[in-house]
């Protein structure tokens, strides 16, 4: 235990607020996605199960696969002594077919699209996202939530990505990377850890060692010869012998376990979306108050587009009204464009519809977005500007949400396919999008400034771009 700080003196005002996700046997769960009858079932994926074959490795097993001692890695071989194949002993009087499990061999750019569907949702719900491999991504959510909303936030994107694209996530949320990481392993599958600043020396104390970010199995064993078998033993452990006996990594596990990682999660990917939302206190019909909720939250998407020199082509809206039905709207543009009170007017336009009905809550999102400028190598991207212009977002939240719920889509437009226009007030809106600059001239600024907008969306408080009604 940490014998040297007072509980919450890690609580300093700058700690970030990171989240990892970890897609629960992540191959397994997308064979499972195209054929439920494994829903369930023991069930290994890898290559080398063809009949008779036995070279090969296991890519990954289900929960209920582990359960037999079978894990990825593991040579094909000793999988199948573990857990035979059901289709070699489903004829055998001799063996247990309930003792058997199936096997599927690797596809992976089957696992890749769906991959790609997590992502774009991640992407969706956070300003920085780092997508580290198929399965996994840490996201900085700090100017998105704070740390009382953490785990209902959590908890919803695990829901979202269930219910979207029908496979499980573990969430970790934590002050720093490397915490955040043990936290979404901590209770896998479908874990849900948050662990609040000034929680973390008590979260890690107990832990085995080799739980600790960048502790393997030799290092956990090289630590227990020096009596160091939990994160908490390593936390208060000599440095310098940790330093001695394993050089600079010594330092940075001894540091992990303390909970100090300076590491920030820097982008990779590009965003199909952006979107905020905010939560009413209890649903109101006041129209003064949805209408600055919504120039709230438009202005803070905005000024995140801006940051990430992203143009948009599609400004849509979500009302959700009580029970919980959700109702999306989106206008598309005739073409990309970086204009903040375009994305306000549209906003609160589409808002129009919704006049008199009691809301819980509302959101705004600019979608078909582009790259055309700016900073690329700072978003690290894969992707090209023209493809991220291309992308359809049909796996978002906010799509699926309205396919699923959505009662007169009458306005409504997926990303990537045509619009249903006829707005009579949204008259007007060609001329100025095409009197927008499509070059990207607007300098990008610093910083997105989305917490502020935020706390002005949570009270309620209008901004600056009341002005800008005038010109509706
Ligand atoms: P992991 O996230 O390590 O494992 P997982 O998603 O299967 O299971 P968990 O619930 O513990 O997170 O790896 C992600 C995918 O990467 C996994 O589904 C298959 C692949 N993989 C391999 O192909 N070989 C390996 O040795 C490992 C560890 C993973
Ligand atoms: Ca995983």
């Amino acid at each position: 235990m940490d014998g040297e700080r007072l509980p919450g003196t890690q609580t300093d005002d700058g700690a970030r607020i990171v989240t990892h996700v970890d897609m629960d046997c992540f191959y397994a769960a997308c064979e499972r996605l195209r054929e439920p009858a494994l829903d369930g079932e023991p069930l290994v994926v890898g290559m080398g199960f063809e009949p008779g074959e036995t070279i090969g490795a296991v890519a990954t097993a289900s929960y209920e696969a582990r359960e037999y001692g079978v894990d990825s890695a593991m040579a094909i071989s000793e999988a199948l002594e573990r857990l035979p194949r059901k289709i070699d002993v489903v004829d055998d009087p001799d063996r247990d077919v309930d003792e058997a499990g199936f096997y599927r061999p690797v596809d992976m750019s089957y696992y890749e699209s769906v991959s790609s569907e997590v992502k774009a949702i991640l992407q969706e719900r956070a300003d920085v996202v780092r997508e580290v491999s198929i399965d996994e991504a840490y996201l900085d959510v700090s100017d998105e939530i704070r740390w009382e909303e953490a785990e209902e936030w959590a908890e919803q994107l695990k829901s979202d990505i269930e219910d979207a694209v029908g496979v499980a996530a573990s969430v970790g949320v934590a002050p720093t990377m490397s915490a955040a990481k043990v936290a979404s392993d901590h209770d896998k599958p479908d874990g849900l850890v948050v662990v609040e600043p000034g929680e973390v020396r008590d979260f890690f104390a107990d832990l085995p060692v080799d739980e600790v970010h960048g502790v393997g199995p030799v290092t956990a064993a090289e630590l227990s010869s020096l009596g160091i078998e939990t994160a908490g033993d390593l936390a208060d452990a000599d440095p310098d012998t940790l330093a001695d006996r394993f050089g600079e990594r010594g330092m940075e596990i001894y540091r992990y376990a303390r909970g100090e990682d300076e590491r920030e999660v820097t982008p990779r990917g590009l965003p199909k979306s952006l979107s905020r939302e905010s939560a009413f206190a209890s649903a109101t019909s006041d129209e003064d108050a949805k209408r600055d909720r919504v120039r709230s939250l438009a202005d803070s998407v905005a000024d995140r587009a801006t940051s990430k020199d992203a143009l948009y082509q599609t400004i849509g809206i979500k009302v959700v009204t009580p029970p919980y039905d959700v109702h999306t709207r989106a206008h598309s543009l005739p073409g990309p464009v970086d204009e903040p009170s375009l994305v306000e007017e549209v906003a609160l336009d589409l808002l129009e519809e919704f006049e008199g009905d009691r809301v819980r809550k509302v959101g705004v999102r600019v979608s078909k977005l582009s790259f055309s400028g700016g900073d690329q190598s700072s978003l690290d991207g894969f992707e090209s500007a023209a493809g991220s212009a291309e992308s359809a977002d049909s796996t978002s939240s906010f799509e699926r949400e309205r396919s699923s719920h959505e009662t007169s889509p009458t306005n409504a437009t997926t990303d990537d396919g045509p619009v249903s226009e006829g707005q009579a007030s949204l008259d007007g809106f060609e001329a100025m999008a095409d009197g927008a600059d499509r070059s990207d001239d607007d300098s990008p600024t610093d910083s997105t400034g989305d917490g502020a907008d935020d706390e002005a969306a949570e009270s309620g408080r209008s901004s600056e771009g009341q002005s800008t009604l005038g010109e509706f």
